[in-house]
C-alpha cells in the first residue's frame, strides 16, 4: 500500500502489440523519423511546429513560432503570421493535383450518398461564403450553426471560416430555452439551421425550436435565419428574417478569396464541459489550431491523400471539428460524414459504409466499440472491412479488454489501434501512440513530439513513475484554446491557477517506466481507499473484463461517515440471468472478480444493476447524472 496516498497502479497491463514492419515504414512518421522527432523535441520542440507550419500556406510569414507577452495562459502562436484555415483545407488542394480527388463523402440515413471533390466542395463553400457576405456577415461576426448532420453543416463551417466569421455549433436536442442561452452567449447575427432533421432515429422539426428560442424576451443580435430545406412541407418563415438556403445561393463563379486572418484571430467557439460544470465557450483560432490539427492528422491518424477516413463523431463536437472536418481536409484526404446511427441494422451499416467507400482509417469512441461488442458486430465474409489499415479512439478510457477485442475483430490483429487523449480545450490530440510505436492496451502512449505533459501531486511536484497524480501540460501547444469566450480572467483562473503556471487538465494519470501515460479518470472520480487514491478508469477497466458485464461505470459517493466510497453501476449482458440466479448473485461474483483483479484495497462499496447508463450528447457516460442519481 502506498504510504503517501497517491494513486497506485493496481491493474498493471503487460500486453504489448507491435506494428507490422511494412506498416511502420510506410507511416508518415516512420520509425527513424519518429526517433529523430523525439530527439528534436528534447532540444528544439518549437522546430516541430514550425516545420508543420511551413508545409501550409500563409499570406504573411510569422515573426516567431510562439510568444507569450501576456503570460502562460495566453501564448500567441505564429504571431504576425496571416493565414486562413480554409485556404489550406480547400484552395491549396484545388490548386494542386488533388483538385479532383474526393474531399467529402456524405452518407444519408436513407443509404444514398453525395460526393464532393475538392473542386466541388470549394465551389459550394464559395457560394455560401458569398451569400453570407451579401447578408452582411463580416470578419469577426458570429454564425451559429444549429444543424442536423448534413453536407450543409460542413459547408456552413467552412464558409463562415472562409470569410473570417466565427462558427459556433450548437448540437440538436436542446430545449428552446437552452438554445436561447447559446444564441445570446454566441452573439450570433446569422443562424444556419434546417426545417427538419434526424434526431436519434426519427425526423424531428428543428426550425420551430429556433423560432421559439428567438421569440424569448429581450434582444438578440440575430438578423437572419438561413434554413436548409429537407421536407416538402411548408413551414412558417418570418418575413425579413428567414431565408431558404437554396434561395440565397448565387450561381456565379466570381472569386471569393479567403479572408487573410491574423494567426490568433478567432475561428470557432465550442461549448464544452457540460457533463461537469456550466458550459464554457472554448475559443480556437486559425493559425495555431490549423497547424496542430494538420500535424496530428498526418502524424497520428497517418492521413495521406489516398486515405478515406471515417471519424464517427458528429461535426458539432470537437472530435468532429478537428478530425471529421478540418484535419482530413488539411491533409488532403477524403472524409466520410454520416447521418444517423452508424450501427443501424445490428451494426451492419458500419461495415456497409466501410466497404462501400473503402474506408482506411476509422476514428471512433469506446462507447461505440462497446455497443458493437454487445451486438456481436464484427466483419464477416460479405462485409470484411478489409480496406481498414488504422483504428483510433478518443473521448473516454478504453478498457484493455475492449481494446484487445476491437484490435482483434475490427483490425484482425493487423491495424494499429491508437488510444488518443485530448480535450475540447486542447483542440488537437496531445497524447497518443503513433502508427510506428508499440501499443499497450489501455495506455494513451507518450506526449507527441513537441508536446510536454507531466504527472504532478497537488502541490505541482512531479511524481515518480507508477504513481498517479494530476495530468498537466507544462508548455503551450499550437491547438491550445485562445480563451474562454468573454471570460479571459476566468479562463486563467480555472486552468492556470490550480497548479501555478501549468495547464490543469482535470484528469488523473500515471506514467510507467517507459514514459507512457495511463489515464485514470477525471479528478472528481478519484476515490480514496485506505491510503490509496484510485481512478474510476482503473476500476472500470477491471469490471470490463468480467464476462457477464456489457458496460460499467464507477463514481465516487460519500458514505455514511462522510468519507468517499466507490459505487459501481453495472450493465449486464443480455442473457446474464441464464448464469446467475439474481442480481445479488451477479454482484457477489463481480466483487470476487474485482478482488482477483485489483486486490483487496480497491473495495467497491456500492453496486447498482442497470439496463443502460445515461450518456452525454457526445456519447460519454454521464457521471454527473449518475452522481445526481446516487
Ligand atoms: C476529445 C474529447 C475531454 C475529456 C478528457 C478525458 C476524456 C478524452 C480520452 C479520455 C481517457 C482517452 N478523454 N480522451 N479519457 N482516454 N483517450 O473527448 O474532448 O469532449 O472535451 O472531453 O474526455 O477525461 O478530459 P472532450
Amino acid at each position: 500500500m502506498s504510504p503517501n496516498g497517491t494513486l497506485d497502479a493496481l491493474l498493471v497491463e503487460k500486453r504489448v502489440f507491435r506494428p507490422l514492419p511494412g506498416q511502420a515504414i510506410e507511416a508518415n512518421l516512420p520509425p527513424q523519423e519518429l526517433e529523430a522527432a523525439r530527439k528534436k523535441a528534447q532540444t528544439a520542440p518549437l522546430d516541430i511546429w514550425e516545420e508543420a507550419a511551413s508545409e501550409l500556406v500563409w499570406y504573411r510569414p510569422w515573426q516567431a513560432v510562439v510568444s507569450a507577452p501576456d503570460g502562460a495562459a495566453f501564448p500567441r502562436w505564429f504571431p504576425g503570421g496571416q493565414t486562413n484555415i480554409v485556404a489550406n483545407a480547400l484552395d491549396r488542394h484545388v490548386e494542386s493535383a488533388h483538385r479532383n480527388t474526393l474531399a467529402l463523402i456524405f452518407e444519408y440515413a436513407s443509404g444514398e450518398n453525395k460526393k464532393f471533390t475538392y473542386f466541388e466542395l470549394h465551389r459550394e463553400v464559395c457560394r455560401l461564403a458569398r451569400a453570407f457576405v451579401s447578408l452582411g456577415a463580416a470578419r469577426g461576426d458570429r454564425i451559429l450553426i444549429h444543424m442536423p448532420t448534413l453536407p450543409e453543416t460542413v459547408i456552413g463551417m467552412l464558409a463562415a471560416a472562409r470569410i473570417g466569421a466565427v462558427h459556433c455549433l450548437a448540437p440538436l436536442g436542446f430545449s428552446a430555452k437552452a438554445l436561447r442561452r447559446r444564441i445570446e452567449a454566441s452573439r450570433a447575427r446569422i443562424i444556419l439551421t434546417a426545417d427538419i432533421g434526424l434526431q436519434g432515429d426519427r425526423m424531428a422539426p428543428i426550425k420551430p425550436v429556433v423560432d421559439e428560442a428567438l421569440a424569448g424576451t429581450g434582444e438578440t443580435r440575430v438578423e437572419t435565419v438561413v434554413v436548409v430545406r429537407r421536407s416538402d412541407q411548408d413551414i412558417p418563415m418570418t418575413e425579413g428574417r428567414d431565408l431558404y438556403y437554396h434561395d440565397i445561393l448565387g450561381g456565379g463563379r466570381e472569386a471569393s478569396p479567403p479572408e487573410p486572418m491574423e494567426s490568433d484571430e478567432e475561428l470557432f467557439v465550442l461549448h464544452a464541459g457540460s457533463s461537469l460544470s456550466a458550459p464554457r465557450g472554448i475559443v480556437h483560432g486559425h493559425g495555431g489550431y490549423m497547424v496542430g490539427v494538420y500535424r496530428t492528422a498526418t502524424w497520428v491518424l497517418d492521413l495521406k491523400p489516398a486515405d478515406v477516413i471515417w471519424c464517427t463523431a458528429e461535426p458539432a463536437w470537437i472530435t468532429g471539428h478537428s478530425y471529421a472536418v478540418y484535419g482530413p481536409l488539411l491533409a488532403g484526404a477524403t472524409t466520410v460524414v454520416v447521418e444517423g446511427n452508424p450501427l443501424a441494422g445490428h451494426g451492419q451499416r458500419l461495415f456497409e459504409i466501410i466497404d462501400r467507400h473503402g474506408v482506411s482509417v476509422l476514428y471512433t469512441s469506446p462507447t461505440l466499440i462497446r455497443m458493437m461488442r454487445r451486438m456481436g458486430a464484427a466483419p464477416g465474409r460479405d462485409r470484411d472491412a478489409s480496406t481498414l489499415r488504422l483504428l483510433a479512439t478518443a473521448g473516454e478510457p478504453i478498457p484493455p479488454e475492449l481494446w484487445v477485442w476491437f484490435h482483434k475483430t475490427m483490425g484482425k490483429g493487423q491495424c494499429p489501434l491508437l488510444d488518443t487523449w485530448w480535450q475540447t480545450e486542447t483542440g488537437m490530440i496531445l497524447l497518443s501512440p503513433l502508427p510506428a510505436s508499440l501499443l499497450a492496451p489501455g495506455s494513451v502512449g507518450r506526449p507527441l513530439p513537441g508536446v510536454s505533459a507531466d504527472v504532478v501531486d497537488d502541490a505541482g511536484n512531479p511524481v515518480p513513475p507508477g504513481k498517479g497524480g494530476h495530468l498537466v501540460l507544462n508548455a503551450p501547444w499550437p491547438g491550445m484554446l485562445l480563451t474562454l469566450d468573454g471570460d479571459p480572467e476566468g479562463y486563467r483562473r480555472q486552468y492556470f491557477e490550480r497548479i501555478k503556471g501549468v495547464f490543469f487538465t482535470g484528469d488523473m494519470a500515471r506514467r510507467d517506466e517507459d514514459g507512457s501515460f495511463w489515464i485514470q479518470g477525471r479528478a472528481d472520480d478519484v476515490v480514496q481507499l485506505g491510503g490509496h487514491r484510485l481512478g474510476s478508469a482503473e476500476i472500470e477497466g477491471a469490471l470490463a473484463s468480467h464476462p457477464a458485464l456489457a458496460e460499467a461505470a464507477v463514481i465516487v459517493v460519500p458514505d455514511a461517515m462522510g468519507a468517499t466510497a466507490a459505487k459501481a453501476f453495472l450493465v449486464p449482458i443480455l442473457d446474464w440471468d441464464l448464469r446467475y440466479d439474481s442480481e445479488e448473485d451477479l454482484v457477489r461474483d463481480v466483487k470476487a472478480h474485482l478482488r482477483r483483479e485489483l486486490g483487496t484495497v480497491a473495495e467497491v462499496r456500492f453496486f447498482a444493476v442497470r439496463s443502460c447508463l445515461p450518456k452525454t450528447p457526445s456519447g460519454k457516460i454521464s457521471r454527473k447524472a449518475l452522481r445526481e442519481e446516487a
